[in-house]
């Protein structure tokens, strides 16, 4: 029998990649979408037919109790948040009800109604924040430095307490930066790729940015999903950095970005104290060996290619 799976924010960027990673395998999809006055499917229109959209929100108990009962899933993969840092500052109550006790809610409906399936967490180096080592593993102790990293800190610890209170097979997966042309506008590598695209084909004449000496470990979205099922593939829950161990700064994503279409980006990239952070995390680079040995999982697209591929597919997309 096809194994079941659910995904909370399967219209995300991450959600789109797994959905297409599990029916590629054979499982019978299930996602999670919440009410809009618009449709918010881009990302999976190509898959649609193939997926059982049920609507429930993280803020609302019932409504994940009845999604969990429809999908029946063996493995439920909780992808949905407030997912941008800013964002966060804006509105802070928000983000810790939908990114921090959203998973409280989530977890209490699976130990309700379907206790024995396989629980993955979407955990963030941002729980890092002011980082206390170089390279970051799971045993680095968490100093977040945002609204939205304290809510993720307390769904990770969340998702840990729920293993160890009721024995649910609850794992947690504490991902850098992983990015794509799926990607949205706001973040900034997205931003990057769209504006170079823009100024490329005469659409925009300038790019405003703010911090551009933080650094990143940036990997591919559709590699970082596929460790998200690794880790519901295992005997035993765990957690687990996924990262690609390399780290580079906004300038150096501006370098590759702009020299794939030949422009030099000082001419075009203005600073713009809007786009400042009130605390900012200034270097993540995460140490990936727990799940390269135990989960076999290593990243396939190394950093050019994956602003090349951004930069790539904005052209295309606005008709270069
Ligand atoms: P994303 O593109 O922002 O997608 C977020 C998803 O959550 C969307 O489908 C959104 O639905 C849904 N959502 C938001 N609030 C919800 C609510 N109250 N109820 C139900 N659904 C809700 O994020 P992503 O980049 O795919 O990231 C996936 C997860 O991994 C997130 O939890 C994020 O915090 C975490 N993470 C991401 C990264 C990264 O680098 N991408 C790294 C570490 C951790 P709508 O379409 O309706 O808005
Ligand atoms: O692309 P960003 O907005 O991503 P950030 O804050 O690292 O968060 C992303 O990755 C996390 C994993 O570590 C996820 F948990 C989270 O959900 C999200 O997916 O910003 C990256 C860096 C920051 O240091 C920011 O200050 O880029 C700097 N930056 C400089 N100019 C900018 C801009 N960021 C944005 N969004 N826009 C700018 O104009």
């Amino acid at each position: 029998m096809a194994k079941r799976a659910l995904i909370t924010g399967i219209t995300g960027q991450d959600g789109s990649y797994l959905a297409e990673f599990l029916l590629a395998r054979g499982y019978t999809v299930f996602g999670m979408v919440r009410r809009s006055s618009t449709e918010t499917i881009q990302r999976i229109e190509a898959i649609k037919d193939q997926l059982t959209l049920l609507q429930g929100d993280l803020l609302d108990q019932a409504s994940l109790v009845k999604v969990i009962e429809e999908a029946q899933p063996d493995e439920i993969y909780n992808l949905a948040a407030q997912s941008f840092v800013p964002t966060s500052w804006s509105q802070p109550v928000l983000t810790g009800q939908f990114t921090g006790l959203g998973v409280s809610r989530l977890l209490e409906a699976v130990r309700q109604v379907a206790p024995s399936a396989k629980f993955y967490q979407a955990s963030s180096s941002e729980m890092f924040g002011k980082v206390r080592e170089v390279p970051q593993t799971e045993l680095t102790p968490f100093h977040p430095r945002s609204p939205y990293a304290v809510a993720k800190v307390y769904g990770h610890h969340i998702t840990v307490n729920y293993r160890e209170s009721y024995g649910l097979f609850a794992a947690s997966g504490i991902l850098f930066n992983h990015e794509s042309p799926r990607r949205g506008l706001e973040f900034v590598t997205r931003k990057i790729t769209d504006g170079v695209a823009r100024i490329k084909l005469g659409l925009a004449d300038e790019l405003c940015l703010g911090n551009l000496d933080s650094q990143r470990d940036w990997g591919f979205a559709g590699d970082y999903v596929e460790a998200m099922w690794l880790m519901l593939q295992q005997e035993t829950a765990g957690e687990y950095v996924i990262a690609t161990g390399v780290t580079h700064s906004i300038r150096d994503f501006l370098d590759l970005a702009f020299g794939h279409v030949d422009l030099a980006w000082e001419e075009y990239v203005k600073q713009d104290r809007r786009y400042m952070r009130p605390a900012e995390v200034d270097q993540l680079i995460g140490d990936s060996s727990k799940a390269k040995r135990d989960l076999g999982w290593q990243p396939r697209v190394d950093f050019p290619s994956l602003v090349t591929m951004m930069v790539d597919a904005d052209l295309a997309r606005l008709g270069g």
